[in-house]
């Protein structure tokens, strides 16, 4: 299939617009930007970005929409979700493409992607009828205390390019079915995934007589951003990105007393223990590391190696990057694609550089890849670094495949190396031994939102809530009890006695 029939496959061969309330294409935008495919460098579509005039119409229209989707019954809203699920199952493939053409990562993480927003739509629809509260008991006589859930209102989604369409979703599908209503600033480096979306959901919503401005689609740079998270109208702010983008919608956001949920930077570690099974652990460390190109969130950053089996396994894991292919996503053979862009690139080069300088030893060499193939100038090499865990830069997340081999001899010593990163996201032990698996499960353990035992740190499942600490942003999404925080939660007391009995024993008498 070449790129004209993917376009027209998707509806989006010509586009002329780039901002939608749902239901409506909104068609005077002004601005034409291009979407690029790191893939071949090739612009694969123009479209157009928000104006701010355009911003405005969207939240006006969606605070309309919550008025009448807060009224529908959860489950009814959960049946919506269900179709929009079947929708994106026609189109699984078709966007899977697009997004690995758009995005660059494999033509399997560009489909796994979209079946990720098929569950998590299946989930949804089966969370619209749990969305339960809890009863305690009262200290008064006659009474009755219960917590209930009601929607929030507006929620923003912020995403990132490296998960172009399902982070969105796990978003936006519980958002919704908890009677909220979506805006969703996609990256501007995958605008057309985005769009291509929007018109998935559109024929949905066509279909169930949606109001105008449930899932709205907005199109722009940080200035769209900042639209959103300065806008008092917008209840919540779910963004996804890096710490310092992180850092600065949490501040404006809070100050406007609104709720974030935020997903920022990780730099996940796999303890590599004596007694690992090492064929599931050079897996596990080579797909962490290089699945995306390393541009997840979630990417296997550093090994901890236990000193009895570091040069072997220092020697497997060379040999087993070695056989790595890097080309062309679309092609199956190929494990490894591009970068999302050359300044992506450059930071790649500009870490390598500081490895060096910081006194790291490069025992797989990086690269940028030239030559035909590569002519979009995205590709680089995936490298390997042998370091002290104390270095500046390994302390830092670098959105590419970089990874760094550090020794340890006792696990209490692996665990504080773990742990003694600014990002908590994701981490994993590889170990046959209970003992050191439960340790490293303990509180004594690791420090993240995500703890692994023999599976890498990607690839997390959308049951579990997703997210992490410190540097990571505290936010969860997606599944366990994610959904309360796009809910807002009311204590009720009923008096069903014939008294007035007051809380902490007082009596006011008249
Ligand atoms: C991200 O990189 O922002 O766990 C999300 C994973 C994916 C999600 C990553 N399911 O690797």
């Amino acid at each position: 299939m070449n790129t004209e029939q993917l376009l027209n496959s998707l509806n989006i061969s010509a586009i002329n617009h780039g901002t939608a309330t749902g239901l409506v294409w909104l068609n005077n935008d002004s601005e034409k930007s291009n979407s690029y495919s790191p893939v071949d460098g090739n612009i694969i579509a123009e479209y157009f970005t928000t104006s701010e005039e355009n911003y405005n119409l969207v939240i006006e229209k969606s605070l309309e929409a919550f008025n009448v989707w807060k009224l529908w019954p959860a489950p009814k809203r959960g049946e919506v979700v269900r179709q929009i699920g079947e929708a994106l199952r026609h189109k699984r493939e078709d966007l899977g493409r697009l997004v690995s053409y758009e995005m660059g990562k494999s033509l399997q993480e560009g489909i796994g992607e979209v079946q990720e927003m098929i569950d998590i739509c299946d989930y949804a629809t089966g969370l619209s009828r749990q969305l339960y509260g809890m009863t305690t008991h009262s200290e008064r006589p006659g009474h009755r205390m219960f917590e209930q859930w009601h929607p929030l209102g507006v929620v923003g989604i912020i995403s990132a390019f490296n998960f172009p369409v399902a982070v969105w979703s796990w978003n936006a599908m519980i958002a919704l079915v908890c009677g909220n209503v979506c805006v969703w600033k996609p990256s501007e480096k995958t605008p057309l995934t985005a769009i291509a979306c929007q018109h998935v959901i559109k024929t949905v919503l066509e279909k169930n007589n949606i109001p105008e401005g449930v899932l709205s689609l907005l199109n722009g740079n940080r200035i769209c951003g900042e639209w959103l998270t300065n806008d008092k109208r917008v209840n919540l702010i779910s963004a996804t990105g890096s710490t310092a983008m992180g850092r600065e919608v949490g501040k404006v956001v809070s100050s406007r007393f609104g709720k974030s949920i935020l997903e920022l930077g990780g730099n996940n570690a796999i303890i590599v223990c004596e007694d690992a099974d090492l064929k599931i652990a050079i897996t596990a460390c080579v797909f962490g590391a290089v699945g995306t190109a390393g541009q997840r969130c979630t990417t296997t950053r550093r090994l901890i190696i236990h000193s009895s089996i570091y040069e072997k396994f220092k020697d497997q894991l060379v040999k087993a990057y070695s056989q790595l292919k890097i080309g062309n996503p679309l092609i199956q053979e190929n494990h490894m694609g591009p970068l999302i862009d050359k300044d992506a690139v450059e930071k790649y080069l500009h870490t390598i550089s500081l490895i060096k300088e910081q006194g790291g030893n490069m025992i797989v060499e990086g690269g940028v890849l030239s030559g035909s193939g590569f002519e979009s100038g995205c590709y680089v090499k995936p490298c390997i670094a042998e370091v002290s865990h104390d270095l500046a830069i390994v302390k830092t997340e670098t959105f590419a495949p970089i990874l760094y081999f550090m020794k340890y001899t006792d696990l209490d010593e692996a665990i504080n190396i773990q742990n003694e990163v600014p990002q908590g996201l994701s981490s994993a032990i590889m170990t046959t031994d209970i003992r050191k698996s439960e340790l490293f499960l303990s509180h004594a353990g690791s420090d993240c939102g995500i703890a692994n035992v023999n599976i890498g740190t990607s690839g997390a499942e959308i049951g579990g809530a997703f997210g992490g600490e410190k540097e990571t942003g505290g936010g969860r999404e997606s599944g366990s009890d994610s959904w309360k925080s796009y809910m807002r939660r009311q204590t009720v007391t009923i008096n069903y006695s014939s008294k007035l009995p007051l809380a902490q024993g007082i009596s006011f008498e008249l």
